[in-house]
């Protein structure tokens, strides 16, 4: 006697054009998208979402971060929500999958329900979180962090792009500032299906990623002064160039992490030179250090090792060292019940699996500060991501699909 449900399939076809149709907006140079936060692009692909979740009978809210939830009714309106979702920003040079495949796969669960005629106690809401790449608008996974309580909504608002833009302007600009609190909204779980973002799955030959923990990260943003003169006519021994003080940094980042192998990375992926004119020796560099450890002491030492080193390194070459936290959050660990019906869901459909670590941050790691939350992440090509090249195969895509949808709607409970 099969459980009900348990031969529940989701349409893989149908999650893979979606993914490939959504992919069409915002398009890259190179095969990827550059479908970047609160710009027309991400708006267009949010119409199309939203498009998508009315055709599928979803009911469709929208709070003031432009936060998305798409909600299937369950049978008992006062049962809390089973959310499922992830991020339809990319990355400037991003790939297709990076946040989509949660996104699309939330409402491949849902399509699959409504085919099957199948209806759970709790509701379902299907979810897109605003910013989640922190690119453009820097921090990494904005509105989940504000949604959680731990970020204020009129900080987020401040924040600005490089062109000096401000986040709440852009978010009225495109129309998809809602009337929702943010936050207010209560769950019973929330589910995020993701792409491994790094090579481990594929090189084990695993169908699945059980994700127990997260890496934490800290995102230092540093400023080196010095002083903007003339390249040819300013003799070597008077210059004060802050491009040195970056030089020196960027090898220092890269040591310290070196020096807490294996469980820890670190790079500077974002500079600013200014004025970043050929013949002006650089006065001001500005750039992002970004530390991540799945172990929080590892995290705080590298962090510590970087503030004693940096100023010293930078005084020597007569330029100063400032620094401020602009993104953080320690290593998550995933609710336990939820990470073993995504174990056992694997299990019981034949998909091999391996318990991992996420890499990369994800919306689910600020999730999980206030509700039961859990992750499910499949292989991507190379481990390459945030990178237009980012690749996965439709088989790896359905068996994530398949393996959320039966630990989503276990905990969402069939009715008879
Ligand atoms: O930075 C991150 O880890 C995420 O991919 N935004
Ligand atoms: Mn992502
Ligand atoms: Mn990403």
């Amino acid at each position: 006697m099969t459980a009900p449900g348990q031969n529940m399939k989701i349409n893989g076809e149908r999650l893979w054009d979606s993914i490939m149709e959504m992919a069409k907006i915002g398009p890259g140079i190179a095969g990827g998208n550059n479908r970047q936060t609160l710009t027309d692009e991400d708006a267009e692909g949010r119409a199309l979402f939203q498009s998508w979740c009315e055709a599928a009978g979803l009911t469709m809210g929208l709070d003031e971060m432009g936060n998305m939830f798409a909600r299937r009714e369950g049978t008992d309106p006062d049962a809390l929500p089973v959310y499922v979702g992830s991020h339809l920003d990319t990355q400037p040079t991003g790939g297709k999958y990076d946040g989509v495949l949660g996104v699309l796969a939330g409402l491949e669960i849902v399509r699959t329900l409504n085919d099957l005629d199948i209806k759970t106690r709790h509701p379902i809401v299907v979810t897109n979180w605003t910013n989640e790449e922190g690119t453009r608008f820097a921090p990494a996974m904005l509105s989940s962090a504000v949604f959680a309580g731990v970020l204020e909504r009129d900080w987020a608002y401040g924040r600005v792009d490089a062109a000096g833009k401000r986040f709440g302007d852009e978010l009225e600009r495109i129309g998809w500032k809602g009337p929702e609190k943010v936050g207010d909204r209560k769950m019973h779980a929330f589910f995020e299906l993701h792409i491994e973002q790094g090579p481990i799955l594929e090189a084990e030959g695993k169908d699945i990623g059980v994700v127990t923990h997260g890496q934490g990260l800290r995102w230092i943003e540093c400023t080196v002064t010095g002083k903007g003169q003339h390249t040819g006519s300013t003799p070597m021994y008077m210059r004060r160039n802050a491009g040195r003080g970056l030089a020196r940094v960027t090898e220092l980042v890269h040591e310290i992490a070196l020096q807490y192998q294996p469980n820890a990375v670190g790079a500077i992926g974002h500079v600013d030179v200014y004025p970043n004119s050929r013949n002006i020796i650089p006065e001001k560099v500005v750039f992002t250090v970004d530390f991540r450890s799945h172990v929080l002491e590892t995290l705080e030492a590298m962090v510590a090792e970087l503030m004693e080193t940096a100023p010293g390194l930078c005084a020597d070459i007569g330029v100063k060292f400032d620094a401020q936290t602009v993104g953080f959050f320690d290593p998550p660990s995933f609710d336990e019940t939820l990470v073993a019906r995504v174990r056992n869901a694997a299990d019981r459909l034949g998909y091999s699996h391996t318990d991992l670590i996420s890499g990369a941050g994800h919306d689910a790691c600020w999730i999980n500060k206030v509700y039961p939350t859990t992750m499910v992440m499949c292989p991507c090509k190379d481990g390459l991501s945030h990178n237009e090249a980012e690749e996965i195969t439709p088989g790896w895509a359905s068996a994530g699909a398949e393996v959320l949808m039966h630990a989503v709607v276990e905990t969402a409970e069939i009715v008879e």
